[in-house]
């Protein structure tokens, strides 16, 4: 089997980028380490703060962010990075090529249960016209994306990337630590029967979406006549992953608790760097009637509706809005 770096070449990624991204995969190999050590690696439960969106921080997210950030900021292609985890963006070296933003653990309230969690990240050319310091080089759409990428931590520790090509499936060899190619090209089922968003949030949910699940639910006797089953992750790394390996819609709409800001999901470094896998696999990926792609960000942490995954399911869903 391939090793990822061979695939790289013959995508044509200029070097430094797939340096950057092997800089970032080192970091991944790390906490898929200490994941799978669990309980013997002290780095289960919480800390006794809350980081800044408000949710109660792991001790795996701080660890999994401090090894991230790290190596980042001692390469010296980087300009700047943003985590989830940091309020603000970190600069880097002023004459860096690239830009990166990472949700360090994504589900980590699975941490503990010896569920799916995973480290997303994101790549974007640096801006000559900002410095390292301003959080303006964030302010790119994600079509700019140079590279998208996860980590799932499960069974296996498996890497879904795209450099602006297909969508590929890589998988860690623990026996020498390296990434194999195990999916040359990941492709999305058009059409599907399975869907997964967080149904207790119901009562929160625009009309348009209660419709589309009720008619989902009465399954052959309804409208859509097939019936549908439902997976639900609490990781959108988990259930992306499914809906790239098999088909499938993963939902997170708009949530009349979020005053403000209209949905959960972050856009820079969670729905942008899915969308562009769930893109390159064939899907669709819409913040309700946009391409989460086409989405000009305003701020730094800014969240976004998300819809993705099977084309047909995506087109039938947004008929209801
Ligand atoms: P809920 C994890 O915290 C996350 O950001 C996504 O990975 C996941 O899809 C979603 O939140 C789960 O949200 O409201 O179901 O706990």
């Amino acid at each position: 089997m391939q090793r990822l770096i061979a695939t790289l070449k013959k995508d044509n990624v200029e070097l430094e980028l797939i340096m950057l991204i092997r800089t970032i995969l080192a970091a991944t190999k790390e906490i898929a380490f200490r994941v799978r050590q669990g309980a013997l690696s002290g780095v289960l439960g919480s800390t006794l703060d809350e980081n800044i969106q408000g949710e109660t921080q792991k001790k795996l997210d701080v660890i999994a962010n401090q090894l991230i950030k790290g190596m980042l900021l001692n390469d010296e292609t980087v300009k700047s990075i943003a985590s989830e985890e940091e309020e603000y963006t970190v600069a880097g070296h002023a004459k860096g090529k690239y830009i990166v933003a990472f949700d360090p653990l994504d589900g980590s309230s699975n941490i503990d249960i010896n569920g799916q969690i995973g480290t997303i990240f994101t790549i974007y050319p640096a801006l000559r016209e900002y410095s390292a310091d301003d959080a303006r080089q964030f302010t790119q759409s994600g079509r700019r994306q140079l590279a998208a990428g996860y980590v799932l931590y499960g069974p296996s520790t498996t890497l879904v990337l795209s450099t602006g090509g297909p969508t590929r499936c890589f998988t860690l060899d623990a026996t020498h630590g390296g990434f194999l190619l195990t999916t040359p090209e990941l492709t999305i089922e058009p059409n599907t029967q399975e869907f997964a968003v967080n149904q207790a949030n119901e009562r929160f949910w625009a009309l348009s979406t209660r419709n589309y699940i009720k008619d989902l639910l009465q399954g052959e006797e309804g409208v859509r006549g097939k019936r549908y089953n439902m997976r639900w992750n609490g990781a959108m790394v988990g259930d992306v992953h499914r809906v790239l390996s098999r088909g499938g819609i993963f939902l997170y709409p708009r949530d009349s608790r979020n005053v403000g800001q209209p949905a959960k999901l972050r856009l820079l470094y969670e729905a942008n760097p899915m969308a562009m896998l769930v893109e390159n696999a064939g899907g669709k990926a819409y913040a309700e009637r946009q391409p989460i792609l086409d989405v000009m960000p305003s701020e730094l942490h800014q969240r976004v509706p998300v819809a993705m995954g099977s084309a047909n399911e995506i087109d039938a869903y947004l008929a209801y809005e």
